[in-house]
């Protein structure tokens, strides 16, 4: 195994920086680039988990800093290998410098998510934790944060542990009555079987039909905001935001692109697009902004429906009203200070309605409550085991369709041997899951997306 080198901390100035080495050499590279002002003794003779201050130097031996080295050694540290953490002053000429200086001393450039793959490959972290690493990392809210914590320390292995051991005890009991027939084996009872079969595939079920609700959590929840024009969308924009974010004025067609940004709410990220009012239009490029917000309104986990309370509704307004009736969307009806005339009738597909002012702000804590309902996050446990990532539900699904076929076979008077065969397929994937015998390309793909120095 090589000896991997990476500055740890995001681009940019800050107050220190953390260059990071791991390998067989991490200390044998440190010794080199770095002097103790301890005399006489060296990074190799630090014991685990402590600390040297040191000169550090450059890569052509010149002092380049003062800094401090924290020292872990192996297996007992993040990847498991021998690790030197070099903390340096965090500009960003110093921070370049001291990791081309770990380079010219013998360390080689660590790959995106490399060093969490090595706590992987030795066994530090399951598959699903590792993915839970990144989770944590990009977590924008309490919320997905505390469910890449969760998954961080295990909640989704033990669980899948427990299927897996349930499905095997099955299996096993199966091979025995398969195999030795004449021997004094005990027989397995259909019912009992088919008990076994059924708890493991309710415990399955309820992690895949959890997995939308644990997506918004750990992903963030894409909303859009639509309506027709000077209905009052990028006021709304805005007081979600808390900032000026939209341009707000009298004009209908004010807003032509889309507008982005990203808000908290009940500890999950929402990322809230704004944009142009839907009508039809001579204007070229209005249309176009047109075509945009009718795209979002296709891809959007909830709409944000707004529609002007204190005028008969419109034509667009109908349309837009007819459009969502499949989808799942909260009607919001602004403008409530200046009276109301649109019949709440009107929304009966709606996952709610509510009532706000946009330009004072009466209304918003309603409806940033009716949001978290609509998705279903407002009692959600962000600690419960959940799957995280298109590849967890992937592996999942065939293990729940696998479980689903043995308890056919069995309920349909088939062969144990044929039960046998799906128990194993659904053991199977769920080894993939948490990255037991998983192939080099899914592992790959893993880290794929991580950032280089974690
Ligand atoms: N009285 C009142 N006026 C509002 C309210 N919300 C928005 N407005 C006004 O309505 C006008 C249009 O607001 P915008 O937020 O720009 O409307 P929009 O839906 O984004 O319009 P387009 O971008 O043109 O589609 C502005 O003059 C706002 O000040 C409200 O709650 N009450
Ligand atoms: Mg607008």
């Amino acid at each position: 195994m090589s000896t991997i080198a990476a500055i740890a901390t995001p681009a940019g100035t800050g107050g220190i920086a953390v260059i990071r080495i791991s390998g067989p050499e991490a200390l044998a590279v440190a010794d080199k680039m770095c002097l103790r002002f301890a005399q006489g003794k060296k990074i190799s003779d630090v014991a685990g988990g402590r600390t040297a201050r040191v000169k550090i130097l450059d890569e052509e031996n010149a002092a380049l800093d003062d800094g401090i080295v924290t020292v872990f050694r192996e297996p007992a540290s993040y990847t498991g290998e021998d690790v030197a953490e070099i903390s340096c002053h965090g500009g960003s000429y110093v921070t370049k410098a001291v990791l081309r200086s770990a380079l010219a001393h013998g360390a080689a450039p660590a790959g995106p998510g490399e060093f969490t793959k090595r706590a992987f490959l030795n066994g530090k972290l399951s598959l699903t934790q590792a993915e839970a690493v990144m989770n944590l990392i990009s977590a924008g809210g309490k919320s997905s944060a505390k469910a890449a914590l969760s998954l961080l320390e295990g909640s989704l292995s033990a669980e899948l542990r427990k299927i897996r051991d349930q499905l095997t005890d099955t299996a096993s009991h199966l091979s025995a009555w398969i195999d030795f027939p004449e021997e004094d084996v005990e027989e397995v009872s259909p019912d009992v079987l088919g008990a076994a079969l059924g708890s493991a595939q309710s415990s399955v079920a309820a992690l895949v039909a959890d997995y939308d609700r644990g997506r918004l959590v750990s992903e963030g929840i894409d909303a859009v905001i639509c309506g027709r024009p000077n209905v009052g969308k990028s006021t709304l924009m805005n007081l979600l935001a808390g900032c000026e974010k939209s341009i707000v004025a009298d004009i209908p067609g004010t807003t032509r692109d889309i507008v982005e940004e990203t808000v908290v709410i009940g500890g999950c990220t929402m990322r809230l697009s704004d944009t142009a009012g839907l009508r039809d239009t001579g204007d070229v490029v209005e249309s176009i902004g047109v075509d945009k917000a009718k795209k979002r309104i296709g891809q959007a986990d909830l709409i944000l429906a707004v529609f002007e309370g204190s005028e008969q509704p419109e034509k667009a307004d109908l349309d837009l009203i007819k459009e969502l009736a499949d989808k799942k969307y909260i009607a919001v009806v602004n403008k409530s200070d200046l009276g109301q005339k649109l019949s709440p009738e009107l929304f009966e597909a709606a996952q709610a309605t509510v009532f706000i002012s946009a330009k004072n702000g009466d209304g918003a804590e309603e409806l940033r409550e009716e949001i978290l309902k609509a998705l279903e996050l407002d009692e959600f446990d962000a600690s419960a085991p959940l799957l995280a990532g298109e590849r967890q539900l992937y592996c999942a699904r065939r293990a729940l369709d696998a479980i689903t076929e043995a308890k056919a076979a069995l309920e349909s008077g088939m062969t144990l041997d044929a039960v046998w065969v799906c128990v194993q397929a659904a053991i199977t994937a769920l080894c993939e899951l948490d990255g037991k015998n998983a192939d080099e390309s899914i592992i790959e793909g893993v880290f794929r997306n991580f950032c280089v120095g974690k």
